[in-house]
This record gives C-alpha cells, structure tokens and sequence, in this order.
C-alpha cells in the first residue's frame, strides 16, 4: 500500500486507496472528509528555515568576544541553546547547567530570560524574506516558511533546463548523482538556489547562519532543513519522501504530532512512523474523527497540502510569567504590575489601542496539569486606552491594575488559601487609532522592548491571518 518509490504520482495512487477507505467508514458520516491536494499548485516549493543556535548566535553578534568560545544560554537551571563550538564539547540543547558543566568545564553561560533582543532579530529576519516574497509564516522565533511556488514559475520560465542544478545537499543523493536528477525536478533545484540567495541575505545584512529545507510541502522542507547543521542546505526529491518519513525515529518527530497526539496513537498501539501509515483508516477514524485522521494519516505519509499562512500584525499582544507558588493577593497585585508595565509599553510601541483586557491565572493542579487555566476579560474604557497608547502610561498601569484585580476576584477568594502557577496579561481588540498610528509597513515595528528578565517567560504573540503583502 506505502510504496512510494518512483514519483509524487505513486504517493497520490496510495492516498487514493486509504482516502476511500476512510470515506467509507461509517464514522464519515458529514462527508467532511477533504480531498487532498484539490486546491494546491502541483509542485509547490516550500522553503522551511530555522536559524542555527538562535539565541546564542544573537548574544554571539552582541559581544563576538563570544564566539570562539563555548557558549551556552541559560534559563533558570537549563541551558537553553548553545553554540556550535560547545556542542562539539558535548553540551546539548536542554541540558542542566550542572550536566553542561560537567561536559565543559569551560562553557561560558549567558543569561537567556529577558526575550528582546532574540524577539527584535526574529522579526528582522521575517521583515527581510517578506521583502523577498509575500508568502511567509513565522513558525516560532527563529524559523520561517516560505512559499516561493509563484517565483519559481517565473524564474523556470526564463532559466534554459539544460543549465540547472541544486545548490547544497539533496537528501539520500549523493553529489555526484544529484544534478543529473535536477532536470526532471527544475522547481525543486531552482527552489535550492533561491533558498541559497535567502540565507546569504540574511547572513549578509543581518550577520546570521541557519539551515534551510527544500521541498513540495511544509512538513517535508520542515524535515529535511537540519539533515545538515550548521549553516547548509537540503533539498527532498520526491522519490525520498519514503526513506525521510521512515528515517523518523517516532510519530512525536512529525511536525503536528504533539505529546497527546502521540499518547493517544500508542494507545492504538502505534510506536513508529511506519504503525501509523499501516494502520487501518476506519480504526484512527474512530479513535480521532474523520478530519484529524486524514490530517495524521497523510502527515505520516509525508503529504501536506496545509498552505503557507502569511504572518501579519498580531491580534493580540500579552505576556506571562510562570512560578512556583504566589499564595498572597499583594503578590499577585505586584506581579500584575510588573507585566502589564512591560505589556503596556509593547502596545505603545505598536501603535493601535487595545480594547479589550484578559487576565489568565493557573491554579495549582497536581491532577490536572495541561488545563487548569482560567480567564475572565472586560472591555477597556477608551480614555485608559487612550492612555496606553500615549505617555501617560503610568497612569494606564494603576488603572489596568485595579481592573485586573477585579477580575482576579472573579476567580480566586482572596480571603481562602490560594496557590497560582501562572498570571497572564493580554490586550485583544486591537485597533488603529487614526490614520498617524497606522500604516507601519513592516511586522518589525511589532518589535517588543522592555520586558523584564525575571523568571521563566513565554511571550505570546496572537498572530492575525492577513492576505499577501
Ligand atoms: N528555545 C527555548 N526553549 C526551548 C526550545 C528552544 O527557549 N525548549 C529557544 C532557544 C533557541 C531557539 O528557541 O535558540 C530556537 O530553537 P531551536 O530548536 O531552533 O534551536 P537553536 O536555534 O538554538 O539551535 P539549532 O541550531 O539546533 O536550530
Ligand atoms: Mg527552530
Ligand atoms: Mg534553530
């Protein structure tokens, strides 16, 4: 049923026959099943880039006393990322400080808490491939899609076939071997000297390395960018989607398998990559529903018609902060002041006025891990929100915060025990005051400065889906 040997047309051929099966479960009963690939050029060209050991190589452009030595980006007790001279001394990405230094007595530890400057330089290097190309999705700080379908066309169109060949590696090809094979895949070897001019841009103007993956579709240019690390390129022939997908050493390393994704396939007792592409349709369909089941079953085959999404100004702008316990209101008070000070001086920067305000907490759950948060949000007066987008930001703060512990009593009797692991700020409704506000044409002015280093922080950023720039 899997063979997928010889052409893109083979993978279709089996779809086909486990697509039927699937519509012919009783559990599709809507007929919501999606044909695949309906919508979608035939050959697209996606490029999938993630920079190499980001937050090291931004700390290494803000101090290069940094670079030769070995250096690691710590979060609390965990090295976050470290540079490439310290992986060849056996540090790891997410290893204990206390293991990293046992590895590298040497290593040189930067603190990694306060996200600005990694935030800045993500942006720059979104800004930059969206002066390329319209089509790019942000995926995390330091990787990018992009879509270059409609650039390739034009390029083809005037590149004689006789002179093409790939730039950097063709995964499972042998160098030798892989321009022979670049006429009979021209999208795919133009697309390799496309993503070999982005990465010398961003290299060039903005002084970084990474990898970048070249392939028909997301999943695949995501899988196949770091076959080769650091600062290289690898492009995936169709005739290797079978060797790529069945090279995984788990279903958790396909990009859209999360951790229950995967408790819940090995409970159907599906381990490898292979026990999902053999598993009959009808029995995922049962366990996931029929469009989660499509979705799976095709990732697991290496197909995905999921398009590019272009990244545009963010819906909503928040920030969060995680800790052990706070138990006392005057230390939820602090900390909300801590974050909406930060939050409010991001909005500033951003220009539009927030309209609505939203407070999550986590309560304490030793059960119930993965869905103990709570919110409650209220609409924003207009003069508070007039006074965030302008000077009189101290003001906004006090007025935000009497309204945020309004909201917190709506979930917590502060005069019970308590126990919180996390407190959440957010603006939502975000919109443009008037026609001086508007109109910043690039995602790097939703730059977002000052926050401050304190304990374990993920910034969140709701991105909204526009159209092509
Ligand atoms: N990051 C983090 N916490 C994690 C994973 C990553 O803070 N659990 C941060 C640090 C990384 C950045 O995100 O620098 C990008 O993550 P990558 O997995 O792409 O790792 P690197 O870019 O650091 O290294 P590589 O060269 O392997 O891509
Ligand atoms: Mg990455
Ligand atoms: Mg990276």
């Amino acid at each position: 049923m899997l063979a997928m040997e010889n052409s893109e047309d083979e993978v279709e051929a089996d779809e086909t026959e486990w697509k039927q099966d699937l519509k012919d479960s009783p559990f599709v009963v809507s007929g919501s099943l999606n044909l695949l690939k309906t919508t979608t050029p035939a050959h697209r060209v996606i490029l999938h880039f993630d920079l190499d050991c980001f937050y090291a190589q931004v700390e290494m452009l803000r101090n290069p006393a940094l670079r030769d030595v070995p250096l690691g980006i710590q979060q609390k007790y965990i090295i976050v990322t470290c540079n490439y001279v310290a992986r060849q001394q056996g540090v790891a990405k997410l290893m204990s400080v206390t293991d990293a230094k046992d590895k590298c007595p040497q290593l040189v530890l930067v603190k990694g808490e306060d996200l600005t400057h990694y935030r800045e330089m993500s942006y720059q290097v979104t800004d930059l491939l969206l002066s390329f190309c319209p089509l790019v999705e942000r995926l995390g700080f330091d990787e990018n899609y992009v879509d270059i379908t409609e650039m390739i066309a034009r390029r083809l169109a005037r590149t004689p076939q006789a002179n093409l060949s790939f730039k950097g590696h063709v995964y499972n090809t042998a160098s030798a071997d892989a321009d022979a094979k670049a006429s009979s895949h021209p999208e795919l070897a133009l697309g390799s000297h496309v993503a070999a001019e982005l990465r010398e841009a961003i290299h060039s103007r903005l002084g970084l390395t990474g990898c970048a993956g070249i392939a028909a579709n997301k999943l695949l240019a995501k899988l196949v960018s770091g076959t080769f690390k650091p600062n290289q390129q690898t492009t995936l022939l169709p005739e290797s989607v079978d060797d790529i997908m069945g090279a995984l050493s788990g279903l958790r390393k396909i990009p859209g398998v999360g951790h229950q994704t995967a408790k819940r396939l090995q409970a159907l007792g599906l381990v490898s990559v292979q026990d999902l592409q053999l598993f009959p349709p009808t029995d995922l369909v049962r366990e996931f529903g029929a469009p989660a089941a499509t979705r799976l079953k095709n990732l697991s085959l290496g197909v995905d018609d999921s398009p590019v999404t272009p990244t545009g100004a963010p819906q909503s702008l928040s920030d969060e902060d995680s800790f052990k316990k706070m138990s006392s209101a005057k230390e939820v008070m602090e900390k909300i002041e801590q974050l909406l000070s930060s939050l409010i001086e991001r909005m500033r920067k951003d220009g539009r006025q927030p309209h609505t305000f939203r407070l999550t907490i986590r309560k304490y759950s030793a059960t119930n891990k993965w869905h103990s948060r709570e919110s409650r949000q209220c609409p924003i007066p207009n003069h508070v929100g007039q006074k965030i987008s302008s000077a009189s930001s101290d003001d906004a703060v006090v007025q935000l915060v009497s309204v945020a512990m309004k909201l917190f009593s709506k979930m917590v009797d502060t005069h019970a025990a308590f126990h919180l692991t996390l407190i959440n700020v957010c603006f939502s409704n975000l919109q443009t005051r008037g026609p001086s506000a508007s109109g910043r044409g690039s995602i790097t002015s939703f730059f977002v400065h000052g926050s401050s280093p304190k304990t374990h922080r993920r910034l969140l950023i709701g991105w909204q889906r526009t159209g092509c720039r």
